[in-house]
C-alpha cells in the first residue's frame, strides 16, 4: 500500500543561464515538490566550475516575489500608475491583435515598433517567432544599439569578428590588459583565469577611470578620463612604430592600412595623450613599453570604453594594437571580446523574411515617441527590455511612454518601471520555466536551458505568445512552428548538426576548433581577404571627425563632472532590480567632495540640463577626480526622486554604429540635506 503521507520529492535538475552576461553558466536547480528551492553552479560548462554569481543565486526570489506577473493585465489608471486589472489571455491577445490591425490600417505597419534587447539572451527567446510576427506585420525594425554597437562595428571592420581568445587561454598571457572591463563584477568566471595568469608571472594592466578592486591588485592601473581611450591606444601605436617595435613582417603579410593608422597615431605622443587622458605620462610609457616587450600579450576589451562619443574609434584603436605589436599566433596572445558571433549561426530556420521597413535606433526611443515622425509610432511592443530605466534621456522616454494615443504592450516577468506604463501587460516565463539555448560569449559554449519548474500562474514563454499572436492575425502558414516546442525542434534541426545533436543529447557544445582557437593559427580574420583592416574606410567615413581621431570632452563650466554608470553586482542591466539591495548612491572622489563642501552620506542632487537624480553621496577614493559613478540598471524606486543615471545621459550617439553615450553625461552635484551628526 502507498504511504498515507507522501515524502517531499526533491530533485536536482541541470539547466543553463541565458542572461546577458559573457559566462552563460551551467546551473543546478534544486526543486522540492515542484517548487524551486535553490539555484547553484553546475559543471557541464567547464568555466562555471560549480559556482555562480550572488545575483542569479537570488533568482528564486524573482520567480516567487511580489513583483512577479502571473496573469495578463489591463490598464485602469493613468499611464505610469501601475493600476491594472486582470484579464484572460484570450482577451489580451484579441485586444493586441485588434489594436495592431487598427494601427496598420490607419498608419501602416511601420507605426508598430517592437522594442527588445537582451532580457533573456538565448537563441530561442529572441529573433524567433517574435521576428516572424513583426516582419510579417511590416513593423518598423529596431537597431539594437544600446550596447555593443561600436565594439561590434569595430571588430567587424577590422577583423570580420573573428573568434576571440577564450577565458581558458588567459592564463598563458604574460601581459593581460583589461581595457574598460570589470570581470570581477560583469563576468566573474573569467576571474580564476585572470588570477592564474598573475600567479604564473603575467602582468595585469587595468584601464578604467575607477580603481576597482581588481585595478588595485593590478601591476599597473591607468585611471583614464572617460572617453579618452582612443588617444591612449594611439600613443601606444606611435610608441610601437617609433621604437621599432611594430611587427613589420606581420603588418606586410596580414594587414592593410597600417600606414594610415601610423599617420593618425603620429599626433599622439605619450605626453600629449597622457595630458588629455589625465594620466601620469610615466605610467602610460610603462604600459607602452610592456606592450612592446611582453608576449604573449592579451587585450581583453570590455564595453566601458565604447559608451561615449569616441567609443568606436577607441575600440578600433585598441583592437589594432595586437596587429601592430605582432601579438598574434601564440596561445594567450591577441585580443578577447565577445564571442557571440564565433559560431557563425544563421537563422534560416526562422519562418519569414526581414522586410526593408524603416529602422529605428533604440537609443532615440524618447525622441521617436515625442517628436514628429512619419508614420508616427502608434503601437509599441516591449519585451526582453526595460527602457524606462535603461535607455538614455529617461525623462524623454517616460514622456513618450505617457502618451495616451500610444498603444503599449509590455511582456514581462515582473512589474518593471516600463510595465507600469503599459496598456496591456503580458506575464512571461523565466528561464527556469521555459526552454532556451544559452550561448556564452566569453568562453565558447552552447547549452540547452530547460524548464525546471512549471510556469508561475499563467505566465507564458515568448515563442508561445508570439506564435499565438501571429496565428491569431493569420500570419502563420500551415506547418510553420507556432509554439515554443515547435520552435525548439526547428532550431535544433536548423543549427549546424554538431550543435543540434549535442543540444538534443543534453551536452554542452564545445568550440568548433580543436580546443580554444589561437588567433592566426586556428582562425584568420573573417574579412573578405582574411587580413586585418587597420584603416577601414567605412569607419573613417562614418566617424564625424574621421577614424582614429579624438572628439573633445563635452564637459562645461556648469557641468564639469563625468558621470559613468558601470554594471553592479546586484543586477544584470536592470534585471533583478526589484529585489532589496543595500542603499546605493553616487560615488565621488574626496577632492571633488571637498571642493563642493560635501560629505559622505549627504543627500545630494546630481543634475544637468536633462534631469536630476537625488540620492546619497558616497565619498570614496576609488573614482578618479572629476568622475562620478552611479550603478547602471537601478529601478526608479532606488533613488529619492525616481530618476536614475539614464536621466542624465544624453541621447547623442557614438561616433560609429549609433551606440549609446551613457558615459558622456556631464553633471554637477549639490547638497540637498545633511543628516545631523
Ligand atoms: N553583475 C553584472 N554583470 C553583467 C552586467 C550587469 O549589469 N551586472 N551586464 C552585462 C552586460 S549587458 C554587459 S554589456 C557587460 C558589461 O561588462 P563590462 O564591459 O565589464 O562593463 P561596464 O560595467 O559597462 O564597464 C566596465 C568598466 O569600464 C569602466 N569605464 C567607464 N567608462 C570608461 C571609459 O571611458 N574608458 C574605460 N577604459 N573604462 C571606462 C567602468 O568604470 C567599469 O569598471 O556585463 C554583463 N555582465
Ligand atoms: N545608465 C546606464 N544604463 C545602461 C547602460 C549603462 O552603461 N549605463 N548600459 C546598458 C546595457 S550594457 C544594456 S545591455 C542595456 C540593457 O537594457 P535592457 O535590454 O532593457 O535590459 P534589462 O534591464 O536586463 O531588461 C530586460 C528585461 O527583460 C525581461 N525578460 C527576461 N527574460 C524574458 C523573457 O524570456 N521574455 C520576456 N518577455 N521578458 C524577459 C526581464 O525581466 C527584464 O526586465 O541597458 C543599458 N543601460
Ligand atoms: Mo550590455
Amino acid at each position: 500500500m502507498a504511504p498515507l503521507v507522501s515524502q517531499p520529492v526533491e530533485s536536482s535538475v541541470e539547466t543553463a543561464c541565458p542572461l546577458d552576461c559573457p559566462d552563460s553558466c551551467t546551473l543546478t536547480a534544486t526543486v522540492r515538490d515542484g517548487r524551486l528551492v535553490t539555484l547553484d553552479g553546475g559543471h557541464a560548462n567547464p568555466v562555471t566550475q560549480g559556482y555562480i554569481c550572488a545575483k542569479v543565486r537570488r533568482f528564486p526570489e524573482r520567480v516567487y516575489g511580489d513583483a512577479r506577473l502571473v496573469q495578463p493585465l489591463l490598464r485602469k489608471g493613468p499611464k505610469g500608475s501601475a493600476r491594472f486589472e486582470p484579464i484572460q489571455w484570450d482577451e489580451a491577445l484579441d485586444r493586441i491583435a485588434e489594436s495592431f490591425d487598427r494601427v496598420r490600417r490607419e498608419f501602416g505597419g511601420e507605426a508598430i515598433l517592437p522594442f527588445c534587447y537582451g532580457g533573456s539572451n538565448g537563441l530561442l527567446t529572441q529573433d524567433t517567432l517574435d521576428a516572424t510576427l513583426f516582419w510579417r506585420l511590416g513593423a518598423s525594425r529596431l537597431a539594437r544599439t544600446v550596447c555593443a554597437a561600436p565594439t561590434g562595428a569595430a571588430n567587424l571592420a577590422l577583423y570580420g569578428k573573428m573568434p576571440s581568445v577564450t577565458y581558458q587561454d588567459y592564463v598563458h598571457a604574460q601581459l593581460l590588459v583589461l581595457w574598460g572591463m570589470n570581470p570581477a563584477v560583469s563576468g566573474i568566471h573569467a576571474m580564476p583565469y585572470v588570477r592564474e595568469a598573475q600567479k604564473r608571472g603575467g602582468k595585469l594592466v587595468l584601464v578604467d577611470p575607477r580603481a576597482t578592486a581588481l585595478a588595485r591588485q593590478a601591476d599597473l592601473h591607468l585611471p583614464v578620463r572617460p572617453g579618452t581611450d582612443v588617444v591612449v591606444a594611439l600613443a601606444v601605436h606611435r610608441y610601437l612604430f617609433e621604437h621599432g617595435k611594430a611587427d613589420e613582417q606581420f603588418l606586410a603579410a596580414h594587414t592593410t592600412g597600417a600606414d594610415r593608422l601610423r599617420a593618425r597615431a603620429a599626433e599622439w605622443d605619450i605626453a600629449r595623450a597622457a595630458d588629455v587622458a589625465g594620466l601620469d605620462p610615466r605610467a602610460l610609457e610603462q604600459f607602452a613599453r610592456w606592450y612592446a616587450d611582453l608576449s604573449p600579450a592579451l587585450i581583453r576589451c570590455g564595453w566601458g570604453l565604447e559608451r561615449n562619443r569616441n567609443g568606436g574609434n577607441a575600440v578600433a584603436a585598441v583592437l589594432a594594437l595586437p596587429a601592430v605589436g605582432g601579438k598574434f599566433g601564440v596561445r594567450g596572445g591577441g585580443y578577447a571580446m565577445t564571442n557571440s558571433k564565433s559560431w557563425n549561426i544563421n537563422r534560416a530556420w526562422v519562418p519569414g523574411h526581414e522586410p526593408s521597413t524603416r529602422v529605428i535606433n533604440m537609443n532615440l526611443l524618447g525622441r521617436v515617441l515625442t517628436e514628429p515622425l512619419d508614420p508616427p509610432v502608434k503601437a509599441l511592443f516591449v519585451y526582453n527590455a526595460n527602457p524606462a530605466v535603461t535607455i538614455p534621456d529617461q525623462q524623454r522616454v517616460l514622456k513618450g511612454l505617457e502618451r495616451e494615443d500610444l498603444f503599449t504592450v509590455v511582456f514581462e516577468q515582473v512589474m518593471t518601471d516600463t510595465a507600469a506604463y503599459a496598456d496591456i501587460v503580458l506575464p512571461a516565463t523565466t528561464f527556469l520555466e521555459n526552454y532556451d539555448i544559452a550561448r556564452a560569449y566569453g568562453p565558447l559554449a552552447i547549452q540547452l536551458g530547460r524548464p525546471v519548474i512549471d510556469p508561475a500562474g499563467e505566465a507564458r514563454s515568448n515563442n508561445d505568445v508570439f506564435g499565438a499572436l501571429a496565428a491569431r492575425m493569420g500570419l502563420l502558414n500551415d506547418g510553420e512552428p507556432a509554439s515554443e516546442l515547435d520552435m525548439l525542434l526547428k532550431a535544433m534541426d536548423g543549427l549546424p548538426p554538431h550543435i543540434g545533436n549535442a543540444l538534443r543529447e543534453g551536452r554542452v557544445v564545445e568550440a568548433p576548433w580543436n580546443g580554444a582557437p589561437v588567433q592566426f593559427v586556428d582562425v584568420l580574420p573573417w574579412t573578405n581577404d582574411q587580413k586585418v583592416h587597420l584603416f577601414p574606410e567605412e569607419l573613417d567615413r562614418e566617424a564625424p571627425t574621421g577614424l582614429y581621431t579624438y572628439q573633445p570632452d563635452p564637459a562645461t563650466a556648469a557641468y564639469p563632472l563625468a558621470l559613468i554608470s558601470p554594471s553592479s553586482d546586484r543586477t544584470i542591466s536592470s534585471t533583478l532590480g526589484e529585489l532589496k539591495r543595500p542603499a546605493t548612491g553616487l560615488d565621488m572622489h574626496p577632492i571633488d567632495a571637498a571642493a563642493r563642501g560635501l560629505q559622505d552620506a549627504d543627500q545630494i542632487r546630481v543634475f544637468n540640463t536633462l534631469g536630476e537624480v537625488r540620492c546619497a553621496l558616497r565619498v570614496v577614493p576609488t573614482v578618479r577626480p572629476g568622475t562620478v559613478s552611479l550603478p547602471k540598471g537601478l529601478w526608479r524606486k532606488s533613488t529619492a526622486n525616481g530618476y536614475t543615471a539614464t536621466a542624465l545621459a544624453p541621447d547623442t550617439l557614438t561616433d560609429v554604429a549609433g551606440g549609446a553615450c551613457f558615459n558622456d553625461a556631464r553633471v554637477e552635484v549639490a547638497l540637498v540635506s545633511r543628516a545631523s551628526a
